[in-house]
């Protein structure tokens, strides 16, 4: 894999205006107003950065894509899967500046495809990457180019969602730091408001059920292809799936690392604890949507835990999203 270290990129935010989301069906709700596009709720100001991806994101067949539903581990997934990659070329072990995860968030190392702004992900600099790419998208399938499905010649995808109810708290929390004043108590969205929207589908690049589901089926038609994971798997055994992903993405530990506690070094490197102890996770952060959001780092570090939602949601409101999980993942093979 060739990832330099891609300038800044972040999949939910772009100054411009979408002349687009004054056509199509919008809501206001969230930090910043969603628009309906091919079935999927985008922000407003990026959907035109996303309409041009299916026509001229150009996949290549070594292109590895980590696809992430929101709030699922994004910034986890792409830590472990740049330090797999890069672990002979950079020093990820060491202390100093040299380590590119000590210097800066995740977020920035592997680029969102199709995401303007700070240079890292829009289709020219995509399109200027060497091969073997690390690419990523909060897509789903339906607006990546058909190309990246390709019985033949598709890319490899690494897929990660997360319980339902974990994924619409992480969302809940996340939109309302993204709102300047939100050190002082505002809130952009109040929970109910949230969890209402949340079960109508209407969240960024939701309805949930329809991303994971498109990619559940992707890796039942190409298993070899496509890695489905889920963020509990990766909180109950990391070192299996960092073992498994190093596998798949054609770079797989070999004995004498394994014996030299490379693989957990990895794991250490990339968990929780040590990455939001890092001083750039601490304090730094990037404006987006023209200055009107703020994302602070550390906003993508709350608290990584699975089965939070019982500190927010009512038995009532998780019964009645446990009944919506059952219901849109009837028969498909996937249970949360
Ligand atoms: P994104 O959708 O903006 O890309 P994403 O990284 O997918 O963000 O999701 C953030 C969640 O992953 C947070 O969950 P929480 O709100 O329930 O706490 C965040 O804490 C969690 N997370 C980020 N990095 C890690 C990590 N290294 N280990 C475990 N969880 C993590």
């Amino acid at each position: 894999m060739n990832n330099v270290q891609a300038p800044e990129t972040k999949q939910e935010d772009s100054p411009e205006n979408s002349m687009a989301a004054t056509l199509l069906p919008t809501r206001e709700g969230w930090s910043t107003p969603l628009t309906l596009y091919n079935n999927c709720w985008l922000r407003s100001h990026m959907v035109d950065s996303f309409m041009a991806v299916r026509d001229n994101f150009k996949p290549r067949h070594d292109d590895v894509i980590l696809a992430t539903h929101p709030k699922s581990g994004t910034t986890w997934l792409k830590a472990m899967a740049f330090a797999i990659v890069n672990r002979s070329r950079y020093d990820l072990l060491a202390d100093g500046d040299g380590n590119p995860l000590r210097a800066q968030n995740p977020q920035r190392l592997v680029p969102f495809i199709g995401v303007p702004g700070h240079g890292g992900g829009d289709l020219a600099a995509i399109e200027a990457m060497p091969s073997p790419r690390l690419l990523a998208t909060h897509l789903p399938l339906s607006l990546l180019p058909p190309a990246v499905t390709a019985a033949t010649g598709g890319c490899r995808v690494v897929y990660l969602c997360r319980e339902p109810k974990d994924s619409f708290v992480s969302r809940w929390h996340f939109d309302n730091k993204m709102v300047k004043g939100s050190q002082t108590g505002a809130h952009a969205i109040e929970l109910d408001a949230a969890f209402a929207m949340f079960c109508e589908g209407c969240t960024p690049f939701g309805p949930f059920w329809e991303h994971y589901l498109q990619y559940w089926r992707e890796s039942l038609r190409r298993p070899r292809e496509v890695l489905f994971l889920r963020y509990e798997e990766l909180v109950a055994d990391p070192l299996r799936v960092v073992r498994d992903l190093a596998a798949f993405l054609g770079v797989p530990f070999i004995d004498e690392e394994e014996s030299n506690g490379v693989d957990r070094e990895v794991v250490r490197l990339c968990s929780f604890e040590t990455l939001s102890g890092f001083d750039v996770n601490k304090n730094g952060g990037v404006e987006r949507a023209g200055g009107k959001i703020f994302i602070g780092y550390s906003s993508l570090f709350r608290r990584g835990k699975t089965g939070d939602w019982v500190n927010h949601m009512s038995a009532d409101m998780a019964e009645k999203l446990d009944a919506l999980v059952r219901e849109k993942f009837k028969g498909s093979g996937l249970e949360f």
